[in-house]
């Protein structure tokens, strides 16, 4: 019986690792009334969060920090586009259409 433990237990450390490699945590920010739904967020370094559009019309968010650099372009209501945070820092995001839309996500390690 002793190598069939060992093999077993030897396929729960992988899957563990495996998932735990992939677990990052989801968040969701809500644009509404050209306004995100949160001023800033603090999440940490493999972290998702989902851009969801919840306006009539369109927004372009983007950002031009050095800890995440990214132009989802321009999507319609009912659309969500989700980033991933690979780098500790500050990052603030912005629409190119509503200059008043900003918010920060503070990426932690
Ligand atoms: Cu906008």
């Amino acid at each position: 019986m002793q190598p069939l433990v060992r093999t077993s237990t030897l396929v729960y450390a992988l899957l563990w690792a495996i998932c735990a490699d992939t677990h990052a945590t989801e968040l969701l920010i809500d644009q509404k009334d050209k306004q995100f739904s949160k001023k800033s967020v603090k999440i940490k370094v493999g972290d998702v969060v989902e851009f969801r559009n919840s306006d009539p019309f369109a927004h372009n968010i983007f950002s031009l920090s050095d800890a995440k650099s990214f132009d989802l372009g321009s999507y319609p209501q009912g659309q969500s586009k989700k980033v991933s945070f690979d780098k500790p820092g500050r990052v603030e995001v912005e629409c190119s259409i509503h200059p008043g839309m900003q918010m920060v996500v503070e990426v932690e390690k």
